[in-house]
C-alpha cells in the first residue's frame, strides 16, 4: 500500500490529491499518525513519505535517480531535498499553523 501510495505521490508531483482518491484521508491520518495523538506532525508526515521514498530507492543510494522514479525519467531527488519538499508541502497544507495536520487538512492539499 505505501508503495502504491508514493507512486501515485511521485506521479502526481509529489500530490496528495490523487492519492487522496484511492483512499480516504482518515485512513490517511490513522497510518501516519504513529503516536495516535489524533493529528500528523512534520515529522510523522516525513517519515510516512520517506519511508516510501526507501522503497523505491533500490540501490539505497540515499538518492531517487530517473529509473527508480515511476516515470522512468526526471531529475533525480536527493533524501534531503525530499524531506524539503515535504515539509513545504506540510506547510501549506497545515491551514491554521499550528504545526500539524488534522484529518480535515489532510484531505484538502494545497492547489
Ligand atoms: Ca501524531
Ligand atoms: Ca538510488
Amino acid at each position: 500500500m505505501r508503495r502504491a501510495f508514493a507512486l501515485a505521490v511521485l506521479a502526481g508531483g509529489l500530490s496528495l490529491a490523487a492519492a487522496a482518491q484511492v483512499q480516504r484521508s482518515s485512513d490517511y491520518l490513522s497510518k501516519m499518525d504513529s503516536d495516535h495523538d489524533g493529528r500528523v506532525s512534520l515529522l510523522e508526515y516525513q517519515d510516512w513519505l520517506s519511508y516510501a521514498f526507501d522503497g523505491m530507492d533500490r540501490n539505497h543510494d540515499g538518492v531517487l535517480s530517473a529509473d527508480e522514479q515511476p516515470a522512468g525519467k526526471g531529475k533525480p531527488i536527493t533524501r534531503a531535498a525530499y524531506r524539503a519538499q515535504l515539509a513545504e508541502r506540510f506547510h501549506k497544507q497545515d491551514v491554521n499553523h499550528d504545526g500539524f495536520l488534522s484529518a480535515k487538512e489532510l484531505a484538502a492539499p494545497p492547489q
